[in-house]
């Protein structure tokens, strides 16, 4: 297989690739994985430690099979193949690639999907063609809105497949690319092999991965992942507001925001250096600040390195520690005069989460033991969980969640409408078991 990154991940008994040491496990399968938080101190994410999310399980396609359908409203419809893009201009660019659910966990009230913290998020170089530059070999025809785009990943039961539109203008933007490598290696199967979309300053959804078709339209898709996911409300909503999906419009630009790599939670007395990374969405970050008591008072940190449009902004601020307990906070700014909020933005699916985030660490000679929260359920786990979730799910996936019993209700109605089996006279119990053993 050509993925060069293949021998970044060893595979296990049952062929699917084991996270690499340190990457936080969200669900081996579909493969869910995080950064951990010390990782950004890098301003290029390493491949192997860079944030995986996969809808479904992840397809090993093979390069001799593979080719891009270009249909729709296109003068010559018909396909290209690698050999086609790579006679295109080569263009290299450094691009945040965020999972909209990014934070997802600290929005309250909870919500379902995975439980991000910090690190579904990451910076790499891609390198590939301009989307353009690849459309103009088929000819867009006048009244061309929308590229559907879908990979060659396959649902799991009856869900829908993961297909995303993208824009004519963003599709048409010279910063939109077809990438094949990712810091400069063939993607991995894990990351796309051998083709994704790069849509910098915008949320991953729209980066499909092992892209194999695009179609065309002259309209909205109104699939599942474009109708119902990946839609947040246009005007402000109180927190735990449901709302119609109608008065929603899709996720595209990210928000700014920095997170604090080091200290994570204790330093030695003395000079400490507070240190991480900014991003913003299509304008650069230009200013970082950070705060040593709470946000009290902020001081300027030291941006390093040279502005990128779209990629990770180092940042460092010196700090004289005292010994004793000190809540941490760091706050971006951009070009366009955005400030990283305090208070973050609830929105019902959890999307784009970017508060500026207090972190408490502790200085002192020597680090504190850890305190692990204790788990545990009251209510004995019933056969149909086995059979009805963890089909699909790894059950750390289902156990993350720590949902209310009506939003687990809501979860098992979209589950069993996906296939998953659950019989009338067992949803009681099931619901019983998740409610009690995994509440908020
Ligand atoms: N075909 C396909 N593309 C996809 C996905 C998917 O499930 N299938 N997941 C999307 C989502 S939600 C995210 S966050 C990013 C994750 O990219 P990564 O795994 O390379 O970090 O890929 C996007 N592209
Ligand atoms: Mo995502």
């Amino acid at each position: 297989m050509l993925a060069g990154g293949a021998a970044l991940l060893s595979r296990n008994s049952s062929g699917a690739p084991d996270a690499a040491p340190g990457m936080i496990t969200i669900s081996p399968s579909p493969m869910d994985l995080e950064t951990p938080v010390a990782d950004f101190v890098n301003v290029i994410t390493p491949t192997e430690h860079f944030f995986v999310r996969c809808h479904t399980m992840t397809p090993h396609v093979k390069l001799a099979d593979w080719k891009l359908e270009v249909t729709g409203l296109v003068d010559r419809p018909g396909s290209v193949t690698m050999e086609d893009l790579r006679k295109l201009p080569r263009v290299t660019l450094q691009a945040v690639l965020e999972c909209a659910g990014n934070g997802r966990s600290f929005y309250q009230p909870r919500m379902p999907g995975a439980q991000w913290k910090f690190g579904s998020v990451g910076n790499a170089v891609w390198t590939g063609v301009r989307l353009r530059d690849v459309l103009a070999r088929f000819g867009l025809r006048t009244g061309a809105r929308n590229l559907l785009m879908d990979g060659a990943d396959v649902p799991i039961g009856k869900m829908q497949d993961f297909q995303r539109t993208l824009p004519v203008e963003k599709a048409l933007d010279p910063d939109t690319l077809l990438a094949f490598e990712m810091n400069g290696n063939p993607l991995t199967a894990e990351h796309g092999f051998p083709v994704r979309v790069i849509a910098p300053g915008w949320a991953s959804d729209s980066w499909v991965k092992w892209l194999q078709k695009i179609d065309v339209l002259d309209h909205e898709f109104d699939g599942f992942w474009m109708k119902t996911a990946y839609r947040h409300p246009a005007q402000h909503v109180a927190p735990g507001t449901a709302v119609d999906p109608k008065d929603m419009v899709p996720v595209t630009d990210l928000n700014i925001k920095s997170l604090i790599a080091s200290p994570e939670e204790w330093a030695a007395p003395g000079v400490v250096a507070v240190k991480g990374v900014a991003w913003s969405n299509s304008s650069p970050v230009t200013r970082v600040d950070v705060s040593t008591d709470g946000g009290k008072t902020w001081q300027a940190a030291k941006l390093g390195g040279k502005p990128t449009k779209y990629g990770f902004r180092a940042f460092n601020y010196l700090w004289k520690a005292p010994a004793g307990n000190h809540v941490l906070i760091a706050r971006a700014a951009n070009a366009a005069g955005q400030v990283q909020p305090m208070e973050p933005e609830w929105n019902p699916n959890g999307y784009l989460y970017n508060a500026a985030q207090p972190r408490p660490v502790t200085i002192s000679p020597s680090p504190a033991p850890r305190n692990d929260q204790p788990t545990g359920a009251a209510v004995p786990e019933p056969a149909v969980y086995k059979t009805a979730c963890i089909g699909c799910h790894d059950g750390h996936f289902v156990s993350q969640q720590r949902l209310t019993r009506a939003q687990w209700d809501r979860e098992v109605t979209k589950m069993t409408g996906w296939g998953a089996e659950v019989k009338a006279e067992d949803r009681a119990s099931l619901l019983d078991y998740l409610a009690a053993a995994f509440k908020p």
